[in-house]
């Protein structure tokens, strides 16, 4: 497959990017996290969607070393900004089950860390619910020893997966992200709403910051505020953003 072999050249030949897109909190109304998203600018075939080419890349294995150019590039963003006086929040990779499952992911995290001294605090990385499902013990010890370098843990795409309550209770996650399918339709769809109305206060009584992706308009805003959301995400605050925007979004404090 053609795309594949094109895909093991790409980060050499500087067609990767990153997109960054902001996470607002509720009651401050602020930038609080962006979400870190890859993009693959190909020379023929033009901006390639993740849709297209990150299955490819987990199937392939390539996964691996293109999630370490995602990290170690994020991180050079977080200096770059910094150098030029900007507050930067944290910024929130995310990592493919073929990661989490990987033998030396928190090794080369923590080199990475070292390596671009940004500080733990600078990251988050979510996981999808869908990559705790198998070898959990595994699982489990490795977001344990990655919350141990000082990083936040979200899960991404909560509602999708069947981790149970006891499952959840043992992961030393932070974070909830509502997946967008669930907020969608929480006008029209009674179940969707009781869904998000449970899921927040569900990790509410856990102690887990709650995250809602997808917004996109002010009805499905209020309505997530008023059930105790944390922070949402979505086009109604922002598409995600070049570095360029993004930097002159944080420039603005908005
Ligand atoms: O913008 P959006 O089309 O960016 O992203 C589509 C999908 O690709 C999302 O599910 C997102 O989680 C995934 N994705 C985007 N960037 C990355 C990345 O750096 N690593 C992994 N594993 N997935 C990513
Ligand atoms: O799976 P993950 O949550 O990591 O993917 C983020 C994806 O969701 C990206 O493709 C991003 O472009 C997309 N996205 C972000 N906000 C919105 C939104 O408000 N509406 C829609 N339809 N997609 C969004
Ligand atoms: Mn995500
Ligand atoms: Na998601």
């Amino acid at each position: 497959y053609a795309m594949v072999s094109e895909l093991r050249g790409a980060a050499e030949r500087d067609e990767f990017l990153l997109n960054f897109q902001p996470i607002i909190g509720m009651a401050s109304g602020r930038i609080e996290a962006m979400e870190v998203l890859l993009r693959w600018q190909h020379p023929q075939r033009g901006l390639v969607p993740p849709m297209q080419f990150i299955p490819l890349a987990e199937t392939s294995g390539l996964i691996v070393p293109i999630g370490e150019w995602v990290i170690r590039a994020a991180c050079a963003q977080i200096r770059a900004w910094r150098a030029a006086g900007l507050q930067v929040p944290p910024l929130a990779i995310n990592l493919s089950a073929i990661q989490v499952h990987h033998k030396t992911l928190v090794e080369r995290i923590a080199a990475i860390l070292r390596e671009m001294e940004v500080g733990a605090g600078a990251l988050e990385f979510e996981i999808t619910e869908g990559s705790l499902m198998n070898k959990t013990d595994e699982v489990v010890s490795t977001l344990r020893r990655l919350c141990g370098l000082g990083v936040r843990l979200a899960i991404d795409d909560f509602g999708t997966g069947y981790s149970s309550l006891s499952y959840l209770k043992r992961l030393p996650v932070d974070t909830l992200k509502i997946d967008r399918s669930f907020v969608m339709d929480i006008r029209s769809d009674a179940e969707d709403a009781a869904i998000v109305g449970a899921v927040i206060s569900m990790a509410r009584s856990l102690k887990l910051k709650v995250i809602a992706e997808g917004v996109e308009t002010p009805y499905q805003l209020e309505f997530l505020r008023a059930l105790g959301c944390d922070q949402y995400q979505g086009f109604l605050a922002s598409k995600p953003l070049s570095a360029i925007d993004a930097a002159r979004r944080l420039t603005q404090r908005v």
